[in-house]
């Protein structure tokens, strides 16, 4: 596969890097990135040698939000029927996705790291919503996915107010995972997926799964949910062999299977 605005590679053991790579645009994503994003991550989440995978753009930008210019001229009815809008292709992918952000992560590019199932970020990471300013509103999350992470009070701040959170303030919300220099969140994500990857996958997929379904339904539901993916995880080879390295004090051998 051929791609014109994004870069890919496998930069270390089990790792898949897909990197905005539109710098004139500030990484702006009209159709044909986030298209381009999706089948690239899709690609990855099909590819046996990879076990998770890190979405990031430039030091400068993640991404500073849907192409405006594209926008303009559409109609909602055109906005509607364009494939454009469907960005829960990334929700759908079962394996680890981990955002690596420097710079602006702004309205769509906001979006699109919190739809990432962890976030990376260097001090120069500013994140926002400031759809408002250009009379339209957050459109792919921001308003439920923000106010879950942050809570409503500084959601309200983001999203009214335009106010732009430093990679600081996201961590203590609760919105980002890590903080690194700009010099070394890159490597910082890539080696958290490393681990990540060389975790036993089933048991990685079935847990991203049951952590999300606390987002999707209410306590009661995903408590079964969790349970009955538990249960599963005693139909693997990986369990029986996890868990009789432990006992026989040896590294385990994953087969993810
Ligand atoms: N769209 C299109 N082009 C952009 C965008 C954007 N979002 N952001 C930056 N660019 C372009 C600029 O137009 C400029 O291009 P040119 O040189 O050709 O004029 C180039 O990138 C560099 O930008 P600046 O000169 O503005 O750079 P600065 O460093 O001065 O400013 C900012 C950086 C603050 C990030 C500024 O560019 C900015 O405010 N950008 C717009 C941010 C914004 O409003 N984002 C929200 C967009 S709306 C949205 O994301 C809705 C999401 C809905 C998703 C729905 C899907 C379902």
């Amino acid at each position: 596969m051929t791609y014109e605005m994004i870069l890919t590679e496998k930069p270390a053991d089990g790792v898949g890097v897909v990197r905005l790579n539109r710098p004139q645009a500030l990484n702006a994503l009209n159709s044909q990135i986030t298209r381009e994003v999706f089948e690239a991550l899709e690609a990855f989440d099909r590819d046996e040698a990879v076990g998770c995978m890190v979405l990031t753009g430039s030091d400068k930008a993640f991404a500073a939000g849907a192409d405006i210019k594209q926008m303009l001229d559409v109609s909602a009815v055109q906005m509607m029927q364009d494939d454009f809008t469907d960005w829960s292709r990334l929700t759908r992918l079962g394996k680890p996705v981990i955002a690596a952000v420097s710079g602006w992560a702004l309205g769509g590019g906001c979006e699109m790291a919190m739809m990432c199932d962890m976030i990376v970020a260097s001090e120069t990471a500013r994140f926002g919503q400031p759809e408002i300013t250009i009379g339209i509103m957050p459109g792919a999350g921001g308003t439920q996915r923000l106010t879950r992470a942050v809570g409503k009070a500084v959601a309200m701040e983001v999203m009214l107010g335009n106010r732009h959170l430093t990679a600081q303030e996201a961590q203590t919300a609760g919105l980002v995972n890590r903080v690194y220099p700009v010099e070394s969140y890159f490597a910082e994500a890539v080696a958290l997926a490393g681990k990540i990857a060389a975790m036993p996958r089933v048991a990685v997929r079935l847990i991203k799964d049951a952590v999300n379904k606390a987002y999707e339904t209410g306590l009661t539901q995903a408590l079964e949910y969790e349970k009955r993916n538990f249960y599963l995880t005693f139909s693997t080879e990986d369990k029986v062999e996890g868990m009789s390295a432990f006992v026989e004090k040896r590294p385990a051998q994953w087969k993810h299977r």
